[in-house]
């Protein structure tokens, strides 16, 4: 195998699949990656503003040139401005899910859901209480009916509070309101963002980047959490379920359908479509065994988390795929969609579709999904993928071999309930070492690190500290294919977190779900700190992101922070045109709400960090 190859990933499937695209010439995000290099160092560093026609302007930091915009504005507002911008959209596409998924519970309450049910009545029921909604002598529908609505009003709320933010602890929100940063209404602070950033309104960057904490913390504890708590209303929440992982999954005899992008509800839907028994006789009578349904991005790991569908890949994976020759239908929603995939699935008989009226592709063949008719839409479309399985290349198949199995579906609930039904045995791990701590390890992959080289080898080190790991996104497929989400790799762990794991029959790494889902772990954190009477900045755990890529994952860092977690990155956010925002992020951040972000790209110097980090904050605990 060639060196460069090679030196783009640690996954031999990836391997396997470049040296097929470059023999047939066919591109890919890495490729494209090198045409872009060297990259604008005024993009990168942040200091490009476009935000009105006097402009484009930017700030020479190196040499004699200008030293403000037209405006007057400086790298440090020009810098926080754009951060800003960023969490916005980040924020807002997560946000945009939760209300979403919000819609679909109203509409099922309504008896128009097209074939969704209530599945999680007990988690209706809680919910319901936290949000006043009575629920005695009333149908689940009701009960749904009133939540939904009340979920959905948070979206444009004036006034605060966000239900859910009042789950951290009372020191939390007490810190939150002091400093005016408790979220108000989700879509407010968005909106709220961009007015801020237009010319001539706010040009401080303390008080930008303030506001941007707030946005964020009301996507993680407001639209994230929606998003995440009614989908497990409606789908059902996770509960530790096997499958196994890597481009291995794709099976040559079958109608192989990818579903990728993010949200649950059109997948939900394939899952049924998929095991219709029309369906699997007309694949059948169109020479296939039957049909292989499998998952990409977080659209993979929410049919993963409630149905085992075996994930195929991560971000960087998803061109691989449809170059295998094997996939009938790429069926995507929304976000980390490549729009390569269009053209490039022109190049084989893989049919993409678009299903979203949000997200529309080149190349793409679109069949909008509306929650109404979903079932109906969702058997149309598994039919078409069926249909282009006679067109298949055969001299195009080239499916790798490999895959793992693993163990995924750790929602809180089902870690509390392989704990016997408390957090008592885990905060005893905690006080007495046997784990030193919990990191979240979470995000995408990005050209500008070997693919998977971040998460799999942080993880490891990690691990090996006695340091629990939970994580989510692309890090869980990545960790899934190397074999780390099995209760056989604690073996890998130290001894502590070992025996752990043994006696609970767990992984040392717990697949939580999709990037939404990372409020799962919000939530974990807030009941550890509220059980042990203390903040969660006072908590010895920290997250950690070392392969990011996308705006959302800027909005996860920020409300990572407020909430008082340490926080390190795998790749510079393009602020760094800014000395005083890189001291506010890095430093001044940890004085203010009680966490802070590092960047480290190298995978063993940042587990270094975070094992430093979660001794101190061990030490300071008395643990
Ligand atoms: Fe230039 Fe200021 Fe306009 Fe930005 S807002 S483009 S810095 S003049
Ligand atoms: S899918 S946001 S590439 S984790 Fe959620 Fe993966 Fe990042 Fe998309």
């Amino acid at each position: 195998m060639k060196e460069e190859i090679l030196k783009k990933s640690i996954d031999p499937t990836v391997h396997d699949m470049l040296a097929v695209a470059e023999a047939a010439h066919l591109e890919t995000a890495w490729d494209r990656y090198q045409k872009q290099l060297p990259q604008c160092g005024f993009g990168e560093t942040g200091v490009c503003c476009r935000n009105c026609s006097m402009g484009p302007c930017r700030i020479d930091l190196f040499g004699d040139g200008p030293t403000k915009g037209v405006c007057g504005a400086t790298a440090d507002i020009i810098v926080a401005r754009n951060l800003l911008r960023m969490i916005a959209a980040g924020a807002a596409a997560h946000s945009d899910h939760g209300r979403d998924i919000a819609h679909t519970l109203v509409l099922t309450a309504k008896g128009k859901g097209g074939g969704y049910e209530i599945k999680d009545v007990a988690k209706l029921h809680r919910l319901a209480a936290e949000y006043g909604i009575p629920t005695e002598g009333r149908t689940k529908e009701e009960i749904a009916l009133d939540l939904g609505k009340a979920a959905y009003a948070e979206f444009g709320n004036q006034e605060g509070p966000i239900r859910f933010t009042r789950r951290a602890p009372a020191k939390r929100v007490a810190l939150w309101e002091k400093l005016n940063i408790d979220p108000r209404g989700i879509d407010r602070e968005i909106v709220e963002c961009l007015h801020r950033t237009h010319i001539g309104v706010d040009n401080d960057a303390v008080n930008l980047i303030l506001h941007g904490l707030r946005t964020s913390l009301g996507d993680g504890w407001g639209g994230s959490m929606i998003a995440t708590e009614l989908s497990d209303v409606l789908f059902g929440t996770p509960k530790p379920i096997w499958s196994e992982a890597n481009m291995g999954v794709l099976d040559e005899k079958m109608v192989n359908i990818l579903v990728h992008g993010h949200e649950p509800t059109l997948s939900e839907m394939i899952v049924a479509a998929s095991q219709d028994p029309e369906l699997v006789a007309l694949a059948k009578s169109k020479g296939a065994e039957g049909i292989k349904l499998v998952g990409t991005c977080c659209t993979g790991n929410e049919v993963l988390m409630r149905h085992g569908i075996p994930p195929a890949g991560n971000f960087l994976q998803q061109e691989l795929l449809i170059m295998t020759g094997a996939v009938e239908a790429v069926i995507v929603d929304v976000q980390c969609i490549m729009p390569a995939l269009g053209p490039l699935a022109g190049c084989f008989h893989t049919k993409f579709i678009s299903t979203s009226y949000k997200a529309k592709f080149p190349g793409a063949t679109h069949i909008e999904f509306h929650e109404e008719h979903a079932f109906e839409t969702a058997k149309q479309i598994v039919r078409t993928a069926i249909e282009a399985f006679p067109n298949r290349m055969k001299d195009k198949v080239h499916i790798p071999k490999e895959k793992s199995a693993l163990m995924a579906g750790f929602s809180v609930e089902a870690i509390v309930g392989a704990l016997g039904g408390t957090l008592d045995p885990l905060l005893e791990a905690i006080k007495s070492g046997a784990i030193q701590g919990i990191v979240a390890v979470v995000g995408c992959n990005n050209p500008k690190i070997q693919h998977d080289y971040g998460h799999i080898n942080l993880v490891k080190e990690l691990i090996k500290h006695n340091i629990l790991v939970v994580n989510t996104g692309c890090n869980a497929i990545a960790c899934a294919k190397a074999g780390l989400l099995l209760p056989e790799a604690a073996e890998m762990a130290g001894d502590g977190l070992k025996a752990v794991c043994k006696a609970l029959g767990i992984p040392p790494v717990l697949h939580m779900g999709s990037c939404v889902d990372i409020s799962r772990i919000l939530v974990a954190c807030a009941a550890i700190a509220n059980a042990l009477g203390v903040d969660i900045s006072d908590l010895p755990v920290a997250g950690a992101a070392p392969e990011w890529m996308s705006e959302k994952a800027v909005s996860i860092g920020a409300y990572v922070v407020a909430s008082g977690i340490y926080t390190v990155l795998g790749i510079a956010p393009p602020v760094l045109g800014s000395m005083s925002v890189v001291e506010l992020l890095t430093a001044g951040a940890e004085g203010v709400v009680g966490g802070k972000f590092a960047v480290e790209p190298d995978p063993f110097k940042a587990a270094a960090l975070i094992v430093d980090h979660v001794a101190a904050k061990r030490r300071a605990l008395g643990i």
